[in-house]
């Protein structure tokens, strides 16, 4: 099948079956292959081709028009395809600082709770500002009711406002289809962190009508781990997200599918995570599972992931000892490539990353959220920093990982 799309009669096919819809990038769902039939691609993807035709990008304008194909890519092999929410409405209530958000889809409604914090006035600056915005930037992240709860402080001390729900309450933490999200959407092959990440955006409609308080032209999105990958989901779903902060997200999040440093440790593989906790993706990456190389299959990389978030900016964390999580490949090998794509779209200040170091290099580190705080004031405020979020030390460059970086196209 993957053959045939590179056949003059398919890609005629093709043109016509996405030229009746929306988008004219986009492939034609039907015809995605297998995950057995994709190509065994040993190095990282290059995300200057499209993979389904083999073309290469020939501009910034076809970049877009790759960033469709990869957006149904990660959707079909990995997240599960995000609802449509042109279909939403989605009504909120506010008492004090909760909020109580109810999104109707036809006949069915669901009804789901956040809050917000607000930085103190001697440091959230409220007023109009001189660009023509208004209120405090603010960041989302799951609450206080998770395994690993942000340190909301860090943020409200450098004037950042918080938005934070229960996840359970959107999509129960395992197998079991029970939350607002599933209410709507049980019929679907969905991932659960798309679930959380979809409440991240009905929060945000929530504060778009009622919370004049925030900027929502400054939006981040946080979490560690599994809500770490989480917020790059978010980031990925929702242009409106100007900030993506996953920290130690690993498998699914920034760790990458195909290289994997396990000198001190093992690292997290497809098929350990699509058997531990395969609710977190659709079930299509479970295809992928069980044989070492497998992943190779994969159509697409972590690198590509955080590129589908540019040209707005996202800084990642990771735990130089946190072996789990692939370390050493999250940091310089997604990096490394990920910064490619950044600088070829004339961006490359809005890609960075922040290597905790001992004592506290091992999993979701609470030093994480004080020390990325410069890169959130550079990004929501335009200060300055004098910190360097390209330091990948202690570990190597690894460009063998991308080659396509050395030829490309022009922008
Ligand atoms: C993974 O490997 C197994 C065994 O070699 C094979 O049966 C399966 O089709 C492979 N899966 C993919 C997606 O290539
Ligand atoms: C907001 O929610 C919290 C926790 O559910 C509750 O304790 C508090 O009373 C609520 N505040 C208002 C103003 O409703
Ligand atoms: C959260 O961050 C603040 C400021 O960075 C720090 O003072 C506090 O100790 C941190 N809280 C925890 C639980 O680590
Ligand atoms: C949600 O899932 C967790 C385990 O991940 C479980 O402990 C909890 O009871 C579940 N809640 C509901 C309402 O099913
Ligand atoms: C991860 O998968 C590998 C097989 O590729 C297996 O050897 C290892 O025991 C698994 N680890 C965990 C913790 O599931
Ligand atoms: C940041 O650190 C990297 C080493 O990881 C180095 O190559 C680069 O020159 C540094 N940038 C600045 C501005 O110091
Ligand atoms: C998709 C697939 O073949 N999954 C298998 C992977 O291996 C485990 C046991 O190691 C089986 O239980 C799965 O069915």
């Amino acid at each position: 099948m993957f053959l045939c799309l590179l056949s003059l009669l398919c890609l005629a096919h093709l043109w016509m079956v996405s030229a009746a819809t929306s988008s004219s990038c986009a492939p034609s769902l039907a015809d995605l292959p297998q995950p057995s039939d994709l190509p065994i691609i040993n190095t990282l993807p290059d995300p200057f081709t499209f993979r389904l035709s083999n073309r290469r990008v020939q501009s910034r304008a076809d970049w877009e028009c790759r960033r469709e194909e990869l957006m149904v890519l990660v959707q079909q092999y990995l997240y599960g395809f995000y609802p449509d929410h042109s279909r939403e409405q989605v009504h909120a209530r506010r008492e004090g600082n909760n909020l109580t958000i109810t999104v109707a889809v036809a006949e069915k409604t669901a009804t789901f709770n956040a809050n917000v914090l607000f930085p103190p006035e001697a440091v959230g600056d409220y007023r109009s500002r001189a660009s023509g915005t208004h209120g405090v930037p603010v960041v989302i992240t799951t609450g206080p009711t998770d395994l690993v709860p942000a340190n909301t402080t860090s943020f409200l001390e450098s004037g950042v406002a918080v938005a934070q729900f229960d996840v359970n309450t959107v999509a129960n933490d395992s197998y079991t289809r029970i939350g607002a999200f599933w209410d709507l959407y049980g019929d679907r092959d969905i991932g659960v962190m798309t679930a959380w990440a979809w409440a991240e955006h009905r929060i945000l409609d929530a504060i778009e009508q009622i919370v004049p308080e925030i900027d929502t032209s400054r939006v981040g999105v946080i979490g560690c781990s599994r809500y770490g990958k989480t917020a790059l989901a978010a980031a990925i779903f929702d242009q409106r997200i100007t900030l993506a902060l996953p920290l130690s997200s690993g498998a699914e999040g920034i760790g990458p599918w195909r290289y994997y440093y396990e000198s001190e440790g093992a690292a997290e593989k497809i098929e350990n995570i699509t058997t531990n906790y395969g609710y977190w993706s659709d079930t299509e990456l479970w295809k992928f599972d069980n044989v070492t190389g497998n992943s190779t299959r994969v159509p697409f990389d972590a690198h590509e992931l955080v590129g589908l978030v540019a040209p707005r900016a996202i800084l990642w964390d990771e735990g130089q000892e946190d072996w789990w999580t692939n370390p050493e490949g999250s940091i310089s090998v997604v990096f490394g490539a990920a910064k490619v794509i950044f600088d070829w779209l004339g961006v490359g200040e809005n890609v960075g990353i922040h290597v905790r170091h001992p004592p506290d290099d091992l999993h979701c580190g609470e030093s994480a959220y004080p020390a990325i705080q410069p890169f959130v004031r550079k990004v929501f405020f335009g200060t300055p920093t004098s910190v360097n979020f390209s330091d990948i030390s202690p570990f190597p460059p690894h460009p063998e990982a991308y080659p396509w970086a050395a030829h490309l196209p022009k922008p």
